[in-house]
């Protein structure tokens, strides 16, 4: 476990806005040896959480929420690539992005370093990416599963259409599809007919796993 003050420092760097502090920390967080996804999930994200709230509340403004977030990147270019777990190789292809019209993707980068620790083969598009794009890569890499991220609550209706996209060009049944971002629940995943909502990045994982198990029990 992680000192609580350390994590504290952690958050306060990226509350703080200050990119240089929140690098130094990601780096000395890895020469202690201390679980780098533990110290994004337990620190740093503890860290964006609050800036949201400061936002929501009135009491910070873009200007500031966007030195916030390029702090979170700093820590995050530092630790995100050093995420490690059984890298056995599972065969899964997964596209992902965020989708069109949301610029959101701290967390879907969390997601993606999980992923290839996991030993999936990721593509991922980037952020604002149109349903259009998301198809159009999943057909040409032949993709197992479609994830997208969004977290705004008026881009989270491009989740859905990509679900219809799929069904209307009767690709539905080719690809199992999981959905995630801060304003996404299960409810919403289930209403718009996705095969998956993830909650948190390890979330991901499970359900991923869940997921390809069930398309090559399918496969025969
Ligand atoms: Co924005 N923003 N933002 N923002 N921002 C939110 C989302 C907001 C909730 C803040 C608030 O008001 N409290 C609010 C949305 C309100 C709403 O829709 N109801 C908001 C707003 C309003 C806006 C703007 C409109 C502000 C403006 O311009 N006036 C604007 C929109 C721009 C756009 O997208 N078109 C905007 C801009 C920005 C910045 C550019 C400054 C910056 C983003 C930088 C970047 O990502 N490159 C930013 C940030 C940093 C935030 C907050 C503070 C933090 C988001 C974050 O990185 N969280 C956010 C507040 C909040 O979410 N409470 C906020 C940490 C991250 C690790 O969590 O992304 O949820 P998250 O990802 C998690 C899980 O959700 C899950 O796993 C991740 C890891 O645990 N997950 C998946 C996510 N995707 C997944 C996919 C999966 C599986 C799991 O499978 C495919």
């Amino acid at each position: 476990m992680i000192d609580s003050a350390f994590l504290d420092e952690a958050a306060k760097a990226v509350v703080e806005g200050n990119s240089q502090r929140a690098e130094e920390i990601a780096r000395k967080g890895l020469e202690m040896k201390l679980d780098p996804l533990e110290l994004i999930n337990q620190g740093f994200i503890a860290g964006i959480m609050k800036v949201g709230d400061l936002f929501d509340r009135g009491e910070l403004f873009l200007p500031e929420l966007m030195l916030c977030s390029e702090a979170m990147k700093a820590a995050l270019n530092v630790l995100n690539p050093t995420i490690s777990a059984d890298k056995k190789q599972v065969g899964g292809k997964i596209v992902i992005a965020t989708v069109e019209g949301d610029i959101h993707d701290i967390g879907k980068g969390i997601v993606v370093s999980l992923f290839k620790a996991h030993g999936l083969e990721v593509f991922d598009l980037g952020r604002d990416v149109p349903t259009v794009k998301i198809i159009e890569k999943a057909e040409e890499v032949g993709a197992d599963i479609i994830g997208t991220s969004a977290l705004l609550t008026t881009t989270m209706e491009k989740q859905k259409h990509l679900e219809e996209a799929l069904r209307r060009e009767g690709l539905r049944e080719k690809y199992k599809t999981i959905v995630g971002g801060a304003p996404v629940t299960e409810r919403w995943a289930r209403k718009i007919g996705a095969d998956a909502y993830a909650e948190d990045a390890s979330d991901g994982v499970r359900k991923v796993f869940e997921l390809l198990k069930i398309k090559s029990a399918l496969a025969g």
